[in-house]
């Protein structure tokens, strides 16, 4: 059995690497960049279960095989790095409960507009939302850059449901959305906003995928595999859900009568055999 299961979770890891790289082959040229925490790195898509608390990060990006032109008063290059992003950001697929918390600026300077909460929306609508980063030298490569990092905490409401963090706003008034410093200015201080005739903007969004409960997902990966099993192991080895090193809500007493116990592992088993939470 543990080869059959070895078997289907590298062919799930194998289709998840495909899509990602699928995913970063479509992400020519430049924009605006949000990813999620799966735990071990950032990514464009996590599943959770409700009540989940989930990091993501949001920052703009370009690609160093076809960079933005831009044009300055020292003549038209490349992008080199960002300076400055100007707008708004949003969730949608919010339910009553779930919301935005802890977003931090994480780019050197910035107005507060443009992390302000307002339900599912960050960032206000004027040119004072904005995050910028400031060189006084020579500025280095840098084809990404993060701007904020934040969490959305979202609502015990156990319906599967998706939610995706995406741009809301790009600019304001005359000001461009996203501007960059450009390899023509002699001393690399100069910026501009990507020519209308170069590679294109494309965003990249993040989604969390909220799944129905799946009470033997004790790591809330959206499998029931050897993670879990090694989970359950330890709470069945301290048996008592009253005991000091037991798992905080004492996860792996899937019946709720305060031991974690063999009935305990024969509803695991049977989640176990089923590998994928419903
Ligand atoms: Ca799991
Ligand atoms: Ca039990």
């Amino acid at each position: 059995m543990r080869n059959r299961i070895r078997l289907r979770a590298a062919g799930a890891a194998g289709a998840l690497v495909a899509m990602v790289v699928a995913c970063i082959d479509a992400s020519a040229a430049w924009g605006l960049k949000f990813e999620v925490w799966n735990g071990s790195a950032w990514t464009s898509s996590v599943n959770v279960a409700a009540g989940s608390v989930v990091k993501f990060r949001f920052g703009a990006y370009f690609d160093a095989d076809s960079p933005p032109v831009i044009t300055t008063a020292d003549g038209t290059g490349t992008a080199q790095a960002l300076t400055r992003f100007t707008g708004s950001n949003r969730a949608i697929g919010f339910v009553a409960g779930d919301f935005f918390q802890n977003v931090v600026r994480t780019i050197s300077s910035g107005n507060p507009a443009l992390i302000q909460i307002a339900g599912n929306r960050i960032g206000g609508t004027a040119v004072t939302s904005f995050g910028s980063q400031l060189f006084l030298a020579d500025v280095p490569f840098e084809t990404y850059k993060q701007i904020y990092t934040g969490e959305v905490r979202l609502s015990p409401d156990t319906s599967s449901r998706i939610i995706e963090i995406q741009n809301n706003t790009f600019g304001s008034g005359n000001t461009a959305g996203l501007t960059f410093y450009s390899s023509a200015s002699l001393v690399n201080k100069q910026s501009g906003a990507p020519q209308a005739g170069g590679p294109g903007r494309l965003d990249i969004t993040a989604t969390i995928q909220v799944t129905a409960p799946c009470p033997s997902d004790f790591n809330h990966d959206g499998l029931v595999n050897e993670s879990d099993f090694i989970l359950f192991v330890i709470s069945y080895q301290h048996m008592l859900c009253s005991f000091p090193a037991m798992p905080a809500g004492c996860p792996a007493d899937l019946n709720a009568d305060t031991i974690v116990d063999d009935v305990d592992f024969t509803i695991f088993g049977h989640a176990y055999d089923e590998l994928e939470c419903p």
